[in-house]
């Protein structure tokens, strides 16, 4: 079983890069060969510092590890040291409908917010099925977000299996039982985010116990008292439910149960310790992994051999089938 999934090195990871990116990847290693990808060419799309891709890339790169990725069983590598992505990219670019690409939601959004609208960011769910293709993956753990853009890398698979003969597994999303899609805290209509939203509703993998208790009891909540489930009526409470699932692995009823009657002072507070203790142990491991940049270049060498080897066989297949001649 091939495991694959993608985080971008761009802005500081928050909890809803932990629902539905870090917790997922650590528990899908334990099913088969995982490939674990920092995806720098996809941090391109948008405008970006280059000082700050190159130190986000090592952030990430400690964070993966710091969260569960054990090295010596999966692979965690940087998406440009394994060239074949870049190469993968350009190759689908044929099999991928130009008026598909223009559906994406994602790209919809962004239009709507960006000043510059490069063609990378159109052409970027293209990357990200290479990127799951090359590896002839089975499942891909991601949030919800990320759901319409695993639709289209299966349906780019199928097309290019039907018109060059079979090539690609076509990969199955992996996505969080709750807390798929985790809610900015000061406005519960819309995802948390790395590079959108307010800053006092994103709560930081980073940030400090006393950041985290007060942007919690200032998180947005809905009318009346009652701890009770409901997206629809009640999108403030219910994220923060779903937050509580995600720390404490209990189901909603049960956190319903728990707070039936004291109201939302008390839940907050809760939910805020719940999340300092799952936080800080992991920020330990990330400080020390951090400090010995060395260390971590060596591990993401090593990690895109690895890559490079596992993804070449099914690139060579790719020119082959369309009818390239090989040096
Ligand atoms: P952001 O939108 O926060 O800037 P992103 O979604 O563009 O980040 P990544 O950092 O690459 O990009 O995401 C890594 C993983 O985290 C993906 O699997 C994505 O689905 C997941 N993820 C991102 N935001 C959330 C969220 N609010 N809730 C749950 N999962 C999320
Ligand atoms: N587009 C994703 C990141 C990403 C990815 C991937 C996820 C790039 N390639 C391959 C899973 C598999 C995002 O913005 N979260």
């Amino acid at each position: 079983m091939r495991i694959f999934s993608g985080i971008q090195p761009s802005g500081d990871p928050h909890i809803g890069n932990f629902s539905g990116g870090f917790r997922q990847y650590a528990q899908t290693q334990e099913r088969g060969e995982g490939f674990f990808c920092i995806v720098d060419l996809h941090a391109i799309t948008i405008t970006h510092d280059p000082a700050a891709l190159r130190d986000g890339t090592l952030d990430i790169a400690a964070m993966l590890f710091a969260t569960g990725l054990d090295p010596g069983r999966s692979t965690v590598f940087v998406q440009s040291h394994v060239t074949a992505h870049a190469e993968a990219a350009w190759l689908l670019s044929s099999v991928t409908g130009h008026g598909q690409l223009g559906r994406m939601t994602q790209f919809k959004e962004r239009v709507a917010e960006e000043e510059f609208v490069s063609a990378a960011l159109f052409t970027y769910p293209v990357l990200m099925a290479g990127d799951i293709l090359l590896y002839r993956t089975d499942i891909v753990p991601i949030g919800e977000d990320q759901r319409q853009h695993l639709e289209l890398t299966r349906d780019i698979a199928q097309r290019f299996n039907t018109r060059y003969g079979e090539t690609f597994v076509i990969p199955e999303g992996v996505f969080p039982e709750t807390g798929g899609r985790v809610m900015n805290l000061q406005e519960p209509t819309l995802k948390m985010s790395k590079s959108r939203g307010a800053e006092s509703g994103t709560v930081l993998m980073l940030d400090s116990p006393d950041t985290i208790r007060k942007k919690l009891k200032t998180a947005v909540t809905d009318s009346g008292s009652e701890v009770r489930y409901d997206p629809d009526e009640k999108p403030g409470i219910s994220n923060l439910i779903e937050l509580m699932t995600v720390v404490t692995g209990k189901s909603i009823q049960e956190i319903e149960a728990t707070y039936e009657g004291t109201g939302y002072g008390r839940f907050k507070e809760d939910i805020a310790e719940g999340i300092i203790e799952l936080l800080e142990p992991i920020k330990a491991r990330y400080n020390e992994l951090r400090a010995d940049a060395a260390e971590l270049d060596r591990l993401l060498a090593l990690g895109a051999e690895k890559a490079r080897e596992a993804s070449a066989p099914t690139l060579a297949r790719m020119y082959e089938r369309m009818g390239f001649t090989r040096p």
